[in-house]
């Protein structure tokens, strides 16, 4: 904490997707928590952060909508920047890399390398898909990982082990565009030296010494994000291609020649994001940029998750160093993965939890999952979250003891003082909070507090989040046992003196957390003033100043000031809450391959729905109403356009060994025959269903279910209860036929 100012960046997220809580614990709340603390310490800091518009993440998502990569980040960026401001992340700027300012900041050093000789100029033999006429780099070709055997890594890296990859480690690659094997062409390309920079980034990153400097002390950096690093020096860095075949990204600089076609890598540009938005922001409020990145004085943070270590303690500071005149990161405190409910967090698999679904369904509940987030947060090994859990630690936690603190505080405050601080005679002693058999002095306490907070400080200093949100819960336990042990409605009458030196201590307690709580519980934090009747904290110094009244024994609360009205912090979470959380997950998450899994999903999706119906049921002796599944969200015409559904008829039908639920069909199209595996097996017998006409979606992707490929599906009605039947009988039309 001795620097003089501080630059923290939270990993610039890909703008082709919402935000999950697995985005929010890996990076941004531990970074909102580690900024919003600076503030209150008084810091000079500025907290940067933006979307990644560029790389293969948008264009394949582009792809994937049918529609245009500025389409595809304008959206995103968008729920991007509003999600964040919900769930309380405060960045000082949220920019995005399309930005005319980003793409000059990036090309500048692009250029300044260039001048330098930091590049080799190389072709080189790349992987190419003829069939769409395009070099596959980075997410344009996935293959199995060579480190861990992940089928689906990328070629830039594997999101499973964290392993950054180039194409070439790939064992089976494969376009990403259209499936198909790529070959080899030759391209130009402009390969940094990394190899010339593992010495002193070896000697850097395990000494904190470079040119002689002792830049950071190593044994504050995580284990985990230093071996990470020395596993990449150990193997021998080699030169990597900063520049790409494509037509999304900035440009090469045109007056290089060669430059045409060819675009700034991704991992290039995302990081000098940080620059780019720090000078926006600088722009924008009228400040000087440059001390914030060029001068010793000032403290580089990077938050991110462990899939970005090498890219923010190798790559970009081999990048700053080349360039000159840049600082390098102080730490790069990344945290590892969050899981869900037993399973790893998956967009595609929409195995996820959202966080702008969260802030909808919970609204006014953001700090729950935000507490949830730090209790939970992968500071040194991978974690879990689950709705259980979140349940409990709402109501054992925040309602139980903080919430229950503050209530008892503010309502008995007001029976007995009629809301006013007391005054009090400050040599009465009474039971110690802290412990039952020590007995408490109102001056002592307060510096105990002092003492409590420090402790908590220190802890988000070494990054330790979970750790400081222990010790903030400590001091809400010792102010509800400071109410336990005294018994204020016990002893107000006989012993009024004594109770009023309770009582204005334990408000003290509560302003105090009203202060230390901003960092993790933003919101609560603000109605905490709100409450207490105290002015909203600047962000400038409020923890400092309370440090100082409190290091001295003094209150931060005077005496006969005037509390506000007690409101209920947090309330506790019914069971229908988490069900319907956990139901929502299941039922949303795509159907996985294992067929066993895949029934059980289904089932989980009609009890729902059956639950649903007997909720509403009116009247036992009444007829049970036709319960109706809500209309899908609405989809493009395009969306539509893409089934493709014909007419066929069923010429066979078996039931599957060991399935109950599957019946194997072969299909006549008229034009082919196709065997497809249908769950129809508990309504129908083989026999009901041969030379039953049927339509299926003839394109599918064929899936193997039981060591059988089953190439497309059959479409039936289902009512509430999960009874089929099927979609048309006998119409006497021919096989074959499109549906439209
Ligand atoms: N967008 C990768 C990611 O979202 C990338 C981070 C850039 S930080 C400069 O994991
Ligand atoms: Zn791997």
């Amino acid at each position: 904490m001795s620097k003089k100012r501080y630059l923290v960046t939270a990993a610039l997220p890909y703008a082709n997707g919402p935000l999950h809580i697995g985005h929010l614990a890996g990076a941004y709340l531990p970074a909102d928590i580690f900024v919003r603390y600076l503030r209150l310490m008084g810091k000079d800091v500025v907290f940067v952060c933006g979307s990644d518009e560029h790389g293969a993440a948008i264009t394949v998502k582009a792809r994937k909508e049918d529609t245009t990569p500025q389409a595809v980040v304008d959206k995103y960026h968008a729920m991007l920047r509003d999600t964040f401001q919900k769930i309380g992340i405060s960045f000082d700027i949220y920019h995005r890399t399309t930005e005319a300012i980003h793409h000059q900041t990036s090309q500048d050093f692009f250029r300044k390398l260039n001048g330098k000789n930091e590049f080799l100029e190389e072709t080189t033999e790349q992987y190419y898909d003829d069939t769409v006429d395009q070099f596959l780099a980075d997410r344009y070709i996935v293959g199995t990982c060579p480190v861990c055997a992940n089928p689906d890594a990328y070629g830039d890296q594997c999101e499973k082990c964290g392993s950054a990859l180039s194409p070439n480690d790939l064992i089976s690659p494969r376009s990403m565009l259209s499936g198909s094997v790529p070959v080899k062409r030759p391209t130009k390309h402009w390969f940094l030296r990394l190899d010339q920079h593992e010495a002193w980034l070896r000697e850097w990153i395990n000494t904190g010494i470079t040119d002689g400097k002792q830049l950071h002390n190593p044994a504050n950096w995580k284990n985990h994000v230093i071996g990470q690093c020395n596993s990449w020096l150990d193997q021998g860095l080699q030169p990597r291609a900063m520049t790409r075949d494509l037509d999304w990204g900035v440009d090469v600089p045109q007056e290089i020649p060669g430059s045409a076609g060819k675009k700034l890598y991704v991992w290039l540009d995302a990081p000098i994001g940080y620059i780019s938005a720090t000078k926006q922001w600088a722009l924008d409020n009228g400040k000087d940029w440059e001390p914030y990145w060029k001068s010793d004085d000032t403290a580089l943070v990077h938050f991110i998750g462990k899939d970005n270590i090498v890219f923010h303690c190798l790559i970009f500071p081999a990048i700053l160093k080349a360039h000159g005149g840049f600082i390098l990161p102080e730490n790069v405190p990344a945290n590892q993965f969050l899981n869900l409910e037993g399973r790893k967090l998956s967009t595609s698999k929409n195995w996820a939890v959202w966080v702008h679904e969260y802030c909808e369904e919970f609204a006014g509940q953001e700090d729950v999952l935000r507490f949830n987030m730090i209790k939970k947060m992968p500071e040194q090994s991978d974690s879990e979250f689950t709705w259980k859990g979140f349940q409990e630690t709402n109501n054992n936690e925040l309602v139980n003891n903080l919430a229950n603190f503050v209530n008892r505080v503010l309502v008995l405050s007001k029976k007995y003082y009629n809301g006013v601080v007391p005054r009090i005679n400050a040599e009465l002693s009474f039971k110690s909070g802290w412990d039952i058999d020590k007995t408490g002095q109102y001056n002592e306490e307060l510096r105990l507090l002092h003492n409590k907070l420090q402790e908590m400080g220190a802890a988000i200093e070494r990054y330790e989040l979970r750790e400081a949100l222990r010790i903030l819960m400590e001091i809400s336990s010792a102010g509800n046992a400071l109410l336990q042990f005294n018994e204020p409605w016990k002893t107000v009458k006989d012993e009024p003196e004594m109770v009023k030196v309770v009582m204005n201590l334990a408000i003290q307690y509560v302003a105090v957390l009203s202060v230390a709580a901003r960092p993790f519980l933003p919101f609560a934090a603000d109605r905490l003033r709100q409450m207490l009747n105290l002015t909203a904290l600047q962000d400038n110094g409020d923890l400092l100043e309370v440090l100082n009244e409190l290091v001295e024994g003094n209150p931060v609360v005077p005496p006969l000031h005037a509390l506000n009205e007690p409101e209920h912090l947090f309330s506790r979470i019914p069971d229908e809450v988490i069900e319907k959380q956990i139901a929502k997950l299941t039922m949303s998450a795509e159907v996985p391959a294992d067929p066993d899994v895949a029934d059980n999903a289904s089932k989980s999706n009609r009890n729902n729905e059956l639950k649903t119906m007997n909720e509403q049921a009116p009247d036992s002796t009444e007829p049970i109403p036709m319960v109706y599944r809500p209309v899908s969200e609405n989809i493009q015409f395009d969306d539509f356009a893409k089934l493709d559904l014909r007419t066929g008829t069923i010429l066979s039908a078996e039931k599957m060994a060991k399935s109950k639920k599957l019946l194997k069909l072969s299909v006549d199209l008229g034009f082919e025959s196709r065997t497809i595996l249908s769950g129809i097996a508990e309504y129908f017998t083989p026999e009901q269903v041969i030379g039953q006409q049927v339509v299926i979606v003839a394109n599918l992707a064929p899936r193997v279910m039981m060591g059988i490929e089953s190439q497309g599906m059959i479409l039936m009605a289902e009512d509430a209860e999960g009874k089929l039947s099927f979609v048309s009988s006998g119409n006497g039309w021919p096989n074959g036929m499109g549906v439209k």
